[in-house]
């Protein structure tokens, strides 16, 4: 008989230099608040009271610790000598855009961590994961390395997990991770459907963006499925709507959002959108015996800049112990009417969906990651969970031991110019090491 499997969802903790560098081309949020004042206490602790809600919604949750910043390998590999604080201010004078770039708290968004497949739907009977090469941006591209050593740390039993390597780090193969990519199934523990979206391909005449950047490859989605040994008639490739880029749709997190039979999206997500959505419906059926209960929401109900401005489509989707599923959203939704009368329309409807719960995670909202950005979904039987690393899921007792650490090691506000501060290396180290005793 099929284990039950549980979706438990691994939150990025925000880091103590969690800031606003503008370092992302292509997401309004965080060009918009490029050079403004963060406050990664506050952000911080917004990311706990979002994991810690989730936890008393009865779903499984889990932390994924932040990467040290600033990173000063990094910036001794791009030539900066000397102490530590010498390096932090030749950098400043003379490459800000690296120093930015070694300060930025981004792993913080583990939906761009890995690709995740569970075992029921692998050959190998194994839960695969690819960290992302997060190629299109160099202070994501940082991540990749310490992110594949912590999944080999948390999921270290290779008879149950692989971790593989990510793929080579060129833009050819730019992966982006779980942002764009989504998995249907009538029950987490049962086989399901994989969807790939993609924004670019090698093929120079397939349509592209002109404004922004399409950070992901068909071609790096298609290893990934290759990697993580899927049926090939079970897994759909789609490509992103580059009218939607071009509005600020840079990850298909931010349009689309599917959980178990459920798949939530924006009329304008993808390339001949009904198409694509006629092929989903077809594979699923085919492979699951039942039908995927495609929710659209249209440009009038809401048009593309502000599906991006509200981050409608960032929410989770979850299932409920009781069997209904949830929008754990933005509160920007709540406050946004033609969002919020999207959202009522959505639960009073005849689909699965029932409550909506608002959340407050502005400060990572203003880099452009909504609640769905924060975490990395991986599905789990029992068996798995007790060969994952224990220390990292989220009990009462744990969010109380965070809570306290943030508030004994965070800034509650970080200015532009505090980054080449050596005082926030020291403390951030200072942080890093008591944390390395808690998880
Ligand atoms: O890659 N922002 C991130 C936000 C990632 C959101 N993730 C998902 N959609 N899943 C990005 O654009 C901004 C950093 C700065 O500007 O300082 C940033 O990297």
């Amino acid at each position: 008989m099929t284990q039950p499997a549980y979706e438990v969802n691994f939150d990025g903790l925000i880091g103590p230099t969690h800031n606003y560098a503008g370092l992302a081309h292509g997401n309004v949020a965080s060009q918009k608040h490029q050079s403004t004042t963060s406050h990664p206490k506050q952000a911080a602790l917004q990311g706990l009271a979002k994991m810690k809600l989730l936890a008393d919604l009865g779903i499984k949750q889990a932390v994924l610790p932040p990467q040290e910043r600033p990173n000063t390998a990094f910036l001794r590999n791009a030539g900066f000598e000397g102490s530590d604080a010498d390096i932090l201010q030749a950098a400043r004078r003379d490459a800000p855009h690296l120093l930015a770039a070694a300060c930025s708290a981004s792993c913080m968004w583990a939906a761009n961590a890995a690709t995740v497949s569970p075992s029921a739907d692998s050959r190998d009977g194994r839960v695969h994961f690819t960290p992302a090469n997060l190629v299109s941006h160099l202070h994501r591209s940082l991540e990749p390395a310490v992110t594949t050593a912590t999944l080999k740390a948390i999921f270290h039993n290779p008879d149950v997990f692989t971790v593989h390597a990510p793929l080579p780090a060129c833009p050819q193969l730019g992966d982006e991770g779980a942002a764009n990519h989504t998995r249907l199934c009538p029950t987490h523990a049962q086989p399901g459907v994989q969807l790939f979206v993609y924004g670019k391909t090698a093929d120079p005449t397939a349509p592209a963006p002109e404004k922004y950047p399409a950070r992901h490859t068909r071609e790096a989605s298609q290893a990934v499925a290759r990697l993580h040994r899927l049926d090939p008639s079970r897994t759909v490739f789609a490509q992103q709507n580059p009218a939607a880029i071009d509005a600020g749709v840079f990850h298909n997190d931010v349009i689309a959002v599917g959980n178990e039979n459920v798949l939530l999206y924006h009329r304008e997500a993808f390339v001949d959108t009904p198409a694509v959505i006629r092929r989903l419906k077809e594979v699923y059926t085919q492979a699951c015996g039942d039908e995927l209960a495609c929710i659209e929401v249209t440009p009038d109900q809401i048009p593309l800049a502000d599906a991006v401005k509200t981050y409608l489509f960032n929410s989770q989707l979850v299932t409920l112990p009781d069997g209904h599923m949830a929008l754990i959203c933005p509160a920007e939704c709540g406050d946004h009417p033609a969002a919020k009368r999207t959202l009522d329309a959505i639960i009073e409807a005849d689909n699965p969906i029932t409550s909506v719960q608002y959340v407050d995670v502005r400060q990572s909202m203003q880099n452009g990651g909504g609640p769905a950005c924060l975490r990395l979904r991986v599905v789990l039987t029992q068996d798995q969970i007790d060969q994952t690393r224990q220390s990292v899921f989220l009990t009462d007792a744990l969010y109380d031991q965070l809570t306290a650490w943030v508030n004994r090691h965070y800034r509650d506000h970080l200015a532009p110019s505090d980054l080449a501060d050596p005082k926030l290396l020291d403390e951030s180290r200072a942080a890093m090491a008591e944390l390395a005793s808690i998880l």
